[in-house]
């Protein structure tokens, strides 16, 4: 088991667009069972390769985790194909802006495609929090966080807060 420090706003890796996947390889599935374990350690549901300081284009997700049962799905390479005009609102947080949440509109249904853990070409559909949290971490491979969709003013009260978190901790 290996636990990998999470960056946190405003660190400027956060920013790195992810290259894709070449290969997915004994070093890929190496990198996606260390997110998990990160991921879990730090009570997360969804944990994007780039939040570990590595800018691939991965994504670890579990929203199944009861009575410490574990069941990550690992997306390599996802692209979203459709998204629904319809529109839903969930109040997201992310391992990478501690201690802030806020509401974020985003499509309700989405497409997807990605490669699975064997390198096979999968495509999904998705709504509710299983959207919602797949484009959050889609997000996060355009160097994009989710306190980017919120007003100038929310945005930069949650910087100030996070440089003054970070400031406290040294
Ligand atoms: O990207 C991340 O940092 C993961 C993020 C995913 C996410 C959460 C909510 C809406 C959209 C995306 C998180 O896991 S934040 C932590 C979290 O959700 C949680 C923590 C403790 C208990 C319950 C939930
Ligand atoms: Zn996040």
């Amino acid at each position: 088991m290996t636990i990998r420090p999470i960056l946190t706003a405003p660190d400027p890796r956060l920013k790195a667009v992810s290259t894709d996947v070449e290969k997915v390889d004994a070093e890929i599935r190496k990198l996606a069972a260390d997110m998990a374990d990160s991921m879990y350690e730090a009570d997360g549901i969804g944990l994007a390769a780039v939040q570990i300081g590595v800018p691939k284009r991965v994504i670890v997700i579990d929203l199944d985790q009861k009575d410490g049962k574990k069941n990550p799905r690992t997306f390599i390479n996802p692209k979203i194909t459709w998204t629904s005009e319809e529109m839903a609102t969930f109040e997201e947080g992310c391992l990478s802006v501690p201690d802030i949440w806020d509401d974020v509109e985003r499509p309700a249904r989405i497409k997807a495609e990605y490669l699975d853990l064997d390198g096979k070409r999968v495509e999904m559909e998705a709504d509710g929090l299983l959207a919602t949290c797949l484009q959050h971490e889609m997000d996060h491979l355009q160097g994009v966080l989710f306190i980017d969709h919120l007003s100038r003013l929310k945005r930069s009260m949650a910087i100030k807060k996070l440089t003054k978190a970070k400031k406290l901790a040294v």
